[in-house]
């Protein structure tokens, strides 16, 4: 049988279930990630199911999110991690290392294997091959204890590349251009494989921007061949071993494919405020920028830095620009030191900020109230940079760096800066001293837990009957930002209690306090919402705090993968309207009672939730394997799995 990328490793990973399209199949996790914002609940949860070492061939556990460490929150999370990395046989990764999607990319991704992390963007490590997805911390905590990953066998599209970009076109302009294809939303369920003549020309850290940005598609990941490419990229890190070829059988099927000339993509921005808001650079030419922040999991690898460093040298950039620039690993940034680059960025004008998330989660780097920032990073949601009213645009390295010397935008084949020839490294620094790797006796590490560090929040058993409230009513396209904001709040993700304080807190600040007060009259919360809820993150707060506030069940036109798992994986019952015109007949405070709610979400059958108020019956689908409705009658995945692994 003629086989496709994707189709050869899910096969060759499949351990339950029968590869047919749709169909849920349970494939084996060979290598996990996690970071210290998921991570930290990751293990406590790892720990509550009685888990005692983790049977993957690699898990790592990166500090890259929670780094501006003010109050002792932050450093406390990061004595837990180290502490419980050493007893489980996890390595990990200091603070100061890098984000978790670039070094594993660097240090540990393998093509051909499979990688779960909890991190929307895990995908980035289909840019050398892997099969790699994002998932909530939960899932991933199974997969560290040897419990299989479950999705449906997916769609399979081929994206084929043709021609070559020209100067001053990048692998973020691949991936804007795409996002301009296929939209933000409507493709759940599928995976995304790369292949074509032009892919020959794209190193392995372009095809990493172009995978880790399949999140903003939301695809379940995105995967490119293993070729002579990555061979090359393996070797110079000095991981030529770790190389196999990779390709598509000829002849192998896709349920679609899409055409894509590299040569006739431009200079493209994502415009506020969502990553699918594609305009070209040319349309936005002379817009007045405040600020410039060139870094993330998507665009700060050796060569996106180095031609930062080459456009900015023996320039100043603009006075009224603030440009920040966060390497996206130590090795990086260690490169970058020896070839005298910071130099050129900091003559230049530029702020050095830490390898890390920082600004991309709206950490700090706040941009000032109204501005313009452009960003190389891959999400723009509003409020997401920590500033409600900013205005945020996505851009390569490239555009953000002529920006910050211009102080508008430029379209950068016209700023009369000639495009610098960067080439990849025959051999990268490597220096892997910030990697601490598992020694033996783990057993005997005491671990640490710091005041903030709490237990992981255990739901009850799915009620007999549901006596739904409607607690909020939103819109299309609500994004896990929306649901749980990071930011500033990122620090309580180890404190449930604390955390759920703030769910919905930019949509309707009084949420929790009201859920709370109705989850204590006995009541069972709903949220009502429109199209692809829970879009982004995989950040499974965004439904363990519902959780603790009493949400039982979230009824919405249509969900957004990670999210709908994360949802099950707590207890709370994704349901979609048969009929999506039933979403306008809902009201914030309707009472929505269903008499056989148990019966039916564990039998699969329909969920019909009576409107008290107008006396409607509205019919919602349940759409779940045997296993899924499981975990939703026994109140999550924490219940279901305790004691089974
Ligand atoms: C993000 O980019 O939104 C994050 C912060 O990396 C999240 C994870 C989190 O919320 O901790 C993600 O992408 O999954
Ligand atoms: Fe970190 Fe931003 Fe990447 Fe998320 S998208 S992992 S916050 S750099």
């Amino acid at each position: 049988m003629k086989r496709n990328i994707v189709e050869k490793i899910l096969v060759s990973h499949l351990k339950e279930g029968e590869f047919v399209k749709g169909r849920e199949i349970g494939i084996r996790i060979d290598q996990t990630l996690t970071q210290d914002a998921t991570g930290t609940m990751a293990y406590l949860q790892f720990e509550a199911m009685g888990l005692k070492e983790i049977k993957t061939d690699l898990s790592v556990s990166y500090v890259d999110h929670n780094t501006v460490q003010i109050g002792f929150e932050n450093a406390d999370d990061h004595g837990y991690l180290r502490s419980v990395a050493a007893k489980y046989g996890v390595v990990y990764s200091r603070p100061g290392n890098g984000i978790c999607h670039q070094v594993h990319l660097e240090r540990f991704g393998k093509p051909g294997a499979t990688l779960l992390g909890s991190d929307s963007h895990t995908p980035t490590g289909g840019g050398i091959g892997q099969l790699a997805i994002g998932a909530g911390g939960l899932d991933v905590a199974v997969a560290m204890g040897g419990g299989l990953f479950y999705t449906a066998a997916p769609k399979i599209y081929l994206v084929r590349l043709t021609g070559g970009l020209a100067p001053w076109v990048t692998a973020k302009d691949v991936a804007l251009k795409l996002l301009e294809i296929l939209s933000t939303r409507g493709n759940v369920g599928v995976m995304l494989e790369y292949g074509g003549p032009g892919i020959k020309k794209l190193s392995a850290p372009q095809r990493a921007t172009i995978a880790n940005m399949g999140a903003e598609m939301g695809v379940t990941c995105s995967v490119f061949p293993s070729d002579s490419v990555t061979k090359k990229f393996l070797k110079a890190q000095g991981r030529g071993a770790d190389w196999t070829g990779l390709k598509a059988d000829r002849g192998a099927k896709y349920d679609r494919v899409i055409d894509l000339d590299l040569a006739a993509i431009e200079p493209l921005a994502a415009c506020p405020h969502s990553p699918g808001i594609i305009k070209k650079i040319s349309e936005l030419e002379g817009k007045p920028v405040d600020q410039v922040c060139i870094g993330s999991c998507t665009n700060s690898s050796y060569k996106d830095l180095m031609t930062v460093a080459e456009i900015l040298k023996g320039r100043k950039i603009s006075p009224d620009v603030s440009l920040g620039i966060a390497p996206g690993s130590r090795q990086t940034l260690q490169m970058l030191a020896r070839k005298g680059a910071l130099t050129a960025m900091l003559d230049a004008g530029a702020r050095l900020l830490e390898s890390a998330c920082g600004f991309c989660i709206g950490n700090h780097f706040s941009p000032g109230s109204g501005s313009v920032s452009i960003r190389t990073s891959n999400r723009n949601f509003e409020g997401r940079s920590g500033t409600a009213d900013a205005q945020v645009y996505l851009t390569s390295p490239e555009v953000a760096a002529v920006a910050a010397l211009t102080g508008k935008f430029t379209d950068p084949r016209k700023a009369g800066i000639e495009y610098p020839a960067v080439k990849e490294p025959a051999a990268f620094l490597v220096d892997d001293s910030m990697l601490i790797k598992p020694s033996a006796g783990g057993a005997e590490v005491e671990i640490l837990h710091g005041p903030n560090i709490g237990e992981p929040p255990r739901n009850v058993k799915m009620p007999e009957q549901l006596n739904g409230v409607t607690m909020l009513v939103v819109g299309d396209k609500i994004t896990t930002d929306h649901i749980m904001p990071a930011g500033a709040r990122l620090k309580y993700r180890s404190n449930v209690p604390k955390y759920a304080q703030f769910v919905f807190e930019n949509v309707d600040s009084a949420f929790s306090k009201r859920c709370l007060e109705s989850k204590a009259a006995g009541a069972h919360n709903v949220i009502v919402a429109g199209e692809s809820y829970g879009q982004g993150s995989s950040r499974e707060h965004a439904a363990m705090c519902p959780m603790y506030l009493g949400v039982k069940a979230v009824v919405a036109k249509s969900f957004e993968r990670i999210h709908a798992a994360n949802l099950l994986n707590f207890g709370i019952a994704p349901l979609t309207f048969k009929n999506p015109a039933d979403y306008a007949s809902i009201q914030a405070g309707d009472r929505l009672a269903c008499e056989n709610w148990r019966a039916a979400t564990a039998q699969g059958k329909p969920a019909i939730l009576k409107n008290v108020r107008t006396g409607a019956s509205i019919e919602c689908v349940c759409d779940l394997s045997a296993r899924q409705r499981a975990i939703l009658t026994a109140g999550g995945l924490l219940n279901h799995t305790t004691g089974k692994l």
